[in-house]
């Protein structure tokens, strides 16, 4: 490939943009009032648009952006080399577009930076804390959505050093705000978790009460009487971005964008109406501020992440790279239909005015855009954290109805062999990658049958729960599919299920 010469994006270059790729707004106006942990791409692709659209439309500059990056310095390097700016790039399955982000005002690595974000916490004029961490950030066991207290990392940081969990960090910043009579806050989980908002301020709370813990007094109390946790939903397709697109994203600029992001044009996010202080006005920028978000997440969970991780893993048994290629398979098309349909849509409650038929016609156009490739491993990473979320709860309510879930419980069955073998229906191999992944192989052993495949899964209550990990229902079907999928192959099963048989 041939490397193009461009000047570098920067707040210096971007008056060389056509007026619609610059940001809604001059980035050099906004003074910071949101600090964001973990600087992603979906952070880049979601909340940062809407933010930055928020205080256009609002004419209220003071809520820029201080994103923190957490796993490693490169992204808030390469990201404050470019004074904050980046691109986001949308493909529809006909159309693109790219437009350049101006809320982020500026970006820290947390392990690096951990004074600057502490004192970043407690500014008086920062009111909200957003966070994009991914489910295995929260450290926290799916199975009873309490606290990992036995984690080093997270003991370590509560005895005072500066941390380096996402919650040490919350903590720590927390508690320098109380000291500094910095006033109340609202901190904004923006994860696919259920209740997201409501599990982190618990989980805040037991780091608050770790044995060894070193915290000012009095600070559980302050956190009741002064933060608030909403629940939220998100929804944006937002895959990593590769060179490609990189590249892409520079060509329509005419300048060079080392971190742009590349998504959809759908874009939702609901959130839990429940802050503290000031907020920046979101509404204005398309997201509904409801007091309840358990139905849109539960719709969100269930029918779009269910669905994506069942095209993650039954595609990459079947040999897919892409979430769009696995779906082209008449056979894993009909799977994921009859999965919305039988199983997920009897267990919600919808959200007022939303039809079924319309969400699920649109996740499944949405997940066929074959001009935004998401690759079937990236869906598939950390199953353990992810379908607790997205298929458990479909199984559980199923289950509570008396129903025996056979698709949804494909899924799962999929999951473990995918993490077991590694090896496609073609004779192709791949890795999963899953922070339970060695324990779950060792629980499983390598080449046994179905039987003691899944008896070892279900030791691990963290992921199950002690009700499903007891429930022979529920064994005794995921040790059939299971061994239907090691026998049978993923299409074939796929092809019965869809056909309801
Ligand atoms: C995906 C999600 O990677 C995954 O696990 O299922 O990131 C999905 O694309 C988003 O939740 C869509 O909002």
């Amino acid at each position: 490939m041939t490397t193009v010469s461009r000047p570098a994006l920067s707040l210096a270059t971007l008056g060389r943009l056509p007026q619609e790729m610059r940001p809604a707004l001059d980035p050099g106006a906004l003074s910071i009032g949101v600090v964001h942990l973990g600087l992603g791409a979906f952070h880049r692709a979601h909340q940062a648009v809407y933010t930055e659209v928020a205080a256009e439309r609002s004419g209220e500059h003071g809520w820029g952006i201080c994103g923190v990056s957490q796993r490693s310095a490169g992204a808030a390097d390469v990201l404050s080399a470019q004074d904050g700016l980046y691109s986001v790039l949308c493909l529809g399955p006909d159309d693109r577009s790219v437009r350049v982000v101006g809320s982020l005002r500026s970006a820290l690595f947390a392990q690096r930076d951990s004074e600057a974000l502490n004192a970043a916490l407690a500014a008086p004029e920062v009111k909200v804390v957003t966070l994009t961490v991914t489910e295995k950030g929260y450290r926290y066991s799916s199975g009873d959505r309490r606290l990992q207290t036995a984690d080093p990392e997270l003991l370590a940081d509560a005895a005072g050093r500066p941390a380096v969990t996402v919650l040490g960090q919350l903590a720590r910043g927390l508690e320098r705000r109380k000291r500094a009579g910095a006033g109340p806050l609202t901190v904004v989980p923006c994860d696919n978790i259920s209740a997201n908002g409501e599990l982190v301020g618990q989980l805040v709370r037991e780091l608050l009460s770790l044995p060894g813990g070193r915290f000012e007094p009095g600070l559980a109390d302050w956190v009741d009487t002064n933060v608030r946790f909403p629940c939220t939903m998100v929804d944006r397709i937002v895959p990593a971005t590769t060179e490609r697109w990189r590249e892409e994203a520079s060509g329509m600029l005419g300048l060079t964008d080392m971190a742009p992001v590349v998504t959809e044009p759908f874009s939702q996010w609901v959130v839990q109406d429940e802050f503290a202080a000031a907020r920046p006005a979101w509404e204005l920028a398309g997201a509904d501020l409801v007091e309840d978000v358990a139905p849109y997440e539960a719709l969100k969970l269930r029918a779009l992440n269910g669905t994506h991780s069942a095209l993650a893993y039954l595609g990459l048994l079947s040999g897919a790279a892409t979430i769009a290629e696995a779906l082209r398979h008449p056979e894993l098309e009909g799977f994921v239909r009859r999965m919305l349909d039988e199983e997920v849509r009897p267990t919600l409650d919808l959200p007022p005015g939303v039809s079924f038929e319309s969400y699920r016609d649109s996740v499944l156009s949405r997940f066929a855009n074959a001009s935004l490739p998401y690759r079937c491993s990236q869906v598939a990473t950390d199953g353990s954290q992810k379908l607790p979320q997205r298929v458990l709860g479909t199984v559980r309510d199923s289950l509570a109805r008396g129903v025996v879930p056979r698709t949804a419980v494909t899924v799962v069955a999929a999951w473990l062999l995918a993490v077991r073998d590694g090896r496609d229906d073609k004779g192709g191999s791949f890795e999963v990658s899953d922070p339970l992944g060695v324990e779950l192989r060792r629980a499983m052993g390598t080449a046994d049958g179905a039987e003691r495949a899944v008896a070892g899964a279900l030791t691990l209550p963290q992921v199950f729960g002690d009700d499903l990990a007891g429930d022979d229902r529920f064994a005794d079907a995921l040790t059939e599919r299971f061994d239907a999928l090691a026998r049978a192959g993923a299409l074939s099963v796929a092809s019965d299920l869809a056909a309801g048989r």
